[in-house]
Protein backbone atom coordinates (compact mmCIF):
# COMPACT_ATOMS: atom_id res chain seq x y z
CA UNK A 1 0.00 0.00 0.00
CA UNK A 2 3.03 2.54 0.79
CA UNK A 3 3.49 2.69 -2.96
CA UNK A 4 -0.07 3.76 -3.49
CA UNK A 5 0.69 6.21 -1.16
CA UNK A 6 3.26 7.78 -2.97
CA UNK A 7 1.70 7.87 -5.94
CA UNK A 8 -0.82 9.44 -4.37
CA UNK A 9 1.14 12.32 -2.75
CA UNK A 10 3.22 12.28 -6.02
CA UNK A 11 0.06 13.24 -7.70
CA UNK A 12 -1.07 15.79 -5.33
CA UNK A 13 2.17 17.60 -5.29
CA UNK A 14 2.06 17.94 -9.01
CA UNK A 15 -1.62 18.92 -9.40
CA UNK A 16 -0.46 21.68 -6.55
CA UNK A 17 2.40 22.59 -9.08
CA UNK A 18 0.37 22.68 -11.67
CA UNK A 19 -2.60 24.52 -10.05
CA UNK A 20 -0.03 27.36 -9.52
CA UNK A 21 0.20 30.02 -12.32
CA UNK A 22 1.57 33.31 -11.48
CA UNK A 23 -0.76 35.93 -11.68
CA UNK A 24 -1.88 36.91 -15.17
CA UNK A 25 -2.38 40.31 -15.89
CA UNK A 26 -4.99 40.23 -18.92
CA UNK A 27 -3.99 42.64 -21.55
CA UNK A 28 -1.30 44.14 -19.85
CA UNK A 29 0.74 45.65 -22.69
CA UNK A 30 3.77 44.57 -22.97
CA UNK A 31 6.82 47.12 -21.39
CA UNK A 32 8.73 47.73 -24.48
CA UNK A 33 10.32 50.51 -26.31
CA UNK A 34 9.94 49.29 -30.46
CA UNK A 35 12.07 51.42 -32.49
CA UNK A 36 10.54 52.11 -35.98
CA UNK A 37 11.40 53.85 -39.24
CA UNK A 38 14.94 52.72 -39.74
CA UNK A 39 16.93 51.42 -42.85
CA UNK A 40 16.53 47.52 -42.93
CA UNK A 41 20.54 47.43 -42.38
CA UNK A 42 20.77 48.99 -39.06
CA UNK A 43 21.24 46.93 -35.88
CA UNK A 44 21.90 48.05 -32.87
CA UNK A 45 23.01 46.03 -30.26
CA UNK A 46 22.51 48.08 -27.13
CA UNK A 47 21.33 51.61 -26.11
CA UNK A 48 21.87 53.73 -23.00
CA UNK A 49 18.28 54.05 -21.32
CA UNK A 50 17.65 56.40 -18.88
CA UNK A 51 13.68 56.65 -16.75
CA UNK A 52 12.37 58.84 -14.52
CA UNK A 53 9.30 59.95 -13.20
CA UNK A 54 8.02 63.78 -14.27
CA UNK A 55 9.51 64.65 -11.18
CA UNK A 56 13.26 63.55 -12.07
CA UNK A 57 13.14 60.35 -10.09
CA UNK A 58 15.77 58.41 -12.00
CA UNK A 59 14.36 54.76 -11.57
CA UNK A 60 17.01 53.36 -14.73
CA UNK A 61 20.32 54.49 -16.19
CA UNK A 62 21.86 52.48 -17.97
CA UNK A 63 23.08 50.32 -20.94
CA UNK A 64 20.40 48.13 -22.54
CA UNK A 65 20.60 45.54 -25.30
CA UNK A 66 18.50 45.42 -28.29
CA UNK A 67 16.65 42.78 -29.10
CA UNK A 68 15.76 41.79 -33.08
CA UNK A 69 17.37 45.20 -33.88
CA UNK A 70 14.80 46.90 -32.73
CA UNK A 71 13.21 46.44 -29.24
CA UNK A 72 14.07 47.54 -25.90
CA UNK A 73 12.68 45.42 -23.22
CA UNK A 74 11.86 47.08 -20.15
CA UNK A 75 9.93 44.53 -18.20
CA UNK A 76 12.40 43.80 -15.42
CA UNK A 77 12.72 47.71 -14.65
CA UNK A 78 10.54 49.12 -12.26
CA UNK A 79 8.50 51.76 -13.67
CA UNK A 80 6.89 54.85 -12.89
CA UNK A 81 3.31 54.74 -13.71
CA UNK A 82 4.05 57.20 -15.86
CA UNK A 83 6.99 59.56 -16.82
CA UNK A 84 9.67 60.00 -19.44
CA UNK A 85 12.13 57.75 -21.41
CA UNK A 86 15.44 59.04 -22.49
CA UNK A 87 17.47 56.88 -25.46
CA UNK A 88 20.73 57.28 -27.42
CA UNK A 89 21.26 54.73 -29.78
CA UNK A 90 24.78 54.25 -32.12
CA UNK A 91 24.61 56.74 -34.91
CA UNK A 92 21.32 58.58 -33.47
CA UNK A 93 20.43 61.70 -31.93
CA UNK A 94 19.20 60.87 -28.19
CA UNK A 95 15.52 61.35 -27.76
CA UNK A 96 12.74 62.15 -24.62
CA UNK A 97 9.34 60.36 -24.63
CA UNK A 98 6.74 60.70 -22.27
CA UNK A 99 5.03 57.17 -21.22
CA UNK A 100 2.01 55.92 -19.75
CA UNK A 101 1.00 51.93 -18.35
CA UNK A 102 -1.51 52.91 -21.00
CA UNK A 103 0.66 53.78 -23.99
CA UNK A 104 3.02 51.12 -23.77
CA UNK A 105 4.88 49.44 -25.52
CA UNK A 106 6.12 53.54 -26.59
CA UNK A 107 7.17 53.30 -30.42
CA UNK A 108 9.60 55.89 -31.74
CA UNK A 109 11.64 56.79 -34.51
CA UNK A 110 15.55 57.54 -34.57
CA UNK A 111 17.50 60.27 -36.11
CA UNK A 112 20.35 58.91 -37.98
CA UNK A 113 23.39 60.89 -39.16
CA UNK A 114 25.68 61.26 -35.66
CA UNK A 115 28.80 60.30 -36.98
CA UNK A 116 31.11 62.05 -34.79
CA UNK A 117 28.71 60.86 -31.44
CA UNK A 118 28.02 64.42 -29.92
CA UNK A 119 24.79 64.08 -30.37
CA UNK A 120 24.45 66.68 -32.47
CA UNK A 121 23.98 66.03 -35.83
CA UNK A 122 25.79 68.96 -37.91
CA UNK A 123 28.59 70.03 -40.61
CA UNK A 124 31.16 67.85 -38.99
CA UNK A 125 29.18 64.90 -39.82
CA UNK A 126 28.26 65.45 -43.27
CA UNK A 127 32.13 66.43 -44.23
CA UNK A 128 32.13 62.86 -42.98
CA UNK A 129 29.76 61.22 -44.95
CA UNK A 130 30.42 63.61 -47.82
CA UNK A 131 33.83 62.73 -48.01
CA UNK A 132 32.95 58.87 -47.77
CA UNK A 133 30.73 59.19 -50.79
CA UNK A 134 33.09 60.85 -52.60
CA UNK A 135 35.33 58.50 -52.38
CA UNK A 136 38.05 59.14 -49.48
CA UNK A 137 38.55 56.12 -47.29
CA UNK A 138 35.44 55.80 -45.05
CA UNK A 139 35.47 56.76 -41.16
CA UNK A 140 34.09 54.05 -39.04
CA UNK A 141 30.19 55.20 -38.75
CA UNK A 142 30.12 57.03 -42.31
CA UNK A 143 27.34 54.64 -43.79
CA UNK A 144 24.68 55.60 -41.99
CA UNK A 145 21.94 53.17 -43.31
CA UNK A 146 24.42 50.40 -42.85
CA UNK A 147 23.93 48.90 -46.10
CA UNK A 148 27.29 48.45 -46.73
CA UNK A 149 27.91 51.04 -49.29
CA UNK A 150 28.60 54.61 -49.41
CA UNK A 151 25.96 56.61 -51.27
CA UNK A 152 24.03 59.42 -51.58
CA UNK A 153 21.07 58.13 -49.06
CA UNK A 154 23.64 58.31 -46.50
CA UNK A 155 24.18 61.96 -47.01
CA UNK A 156 20.33 62.40 -47.32
CA UNK A 157 20.16 61.18 -42.88
CA UNK A 158 22.49 63.78 -42.60
CA UNK A 159 20.60 66.62 -44.39
CA UNK A 160 17.19 65.70 -42.92
CA UNK A 161 18.41 64.86 -39.76
CA UNK A 162 20.41 68.09 -38.81
CA UNK A 163 19.74 68.99 -35.32
CA UNK A 164 20.81 68.37 -31.67
CA UNK A 165 19.67 65.56 -29.90
CA UNK A 166 17.84 65.65 -26.09
CA UNK A 167 20.50 65.92 -23.71
CA UNK A 168 20.40 63.92 -20.73
CA UNK A 169 18.27 65.11 -17.80
CA UNK A 170 21.13 65.43 -15.37
CA UNK A 171 22.73 67.58 -18.13
CA UNK A 172 26.03 65.32 -18.18
CA UNK A 173 27.56 63.65 -21.95
CA UNK A 174 25.87 60.62 -23.23
CA UNK A 175 27.85 57.59 -22.59
CA UNK A 176 30.04 56.99 -25.16
CA UNK A 177 29.72 53.12 -24.46
CA UNK A 178 27.01 53.10 -26.99
CA UNK A 179 28.49 55.05 -29.91
CA1 LIG B 1 27.76 64.73 -34.62
CA1 LIG C 1 25.05 53.29 -47.02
Amino acid sequence: MRWLLIIALSAAAVALVLAYRPPLQPGAPAKKIQLSNLPVGYCPSRVWLIVTDHAGKVFFDNERTVGNCREVDLTDITLPSEGLVYLKAPLALALKRTFTSESLPLITALALGDVTADNVINGADEVLVRGAVSGSEPVPGTDIDQDGQMTVIDLAYIKVNQRAGEPRPDGKPWSEAVH
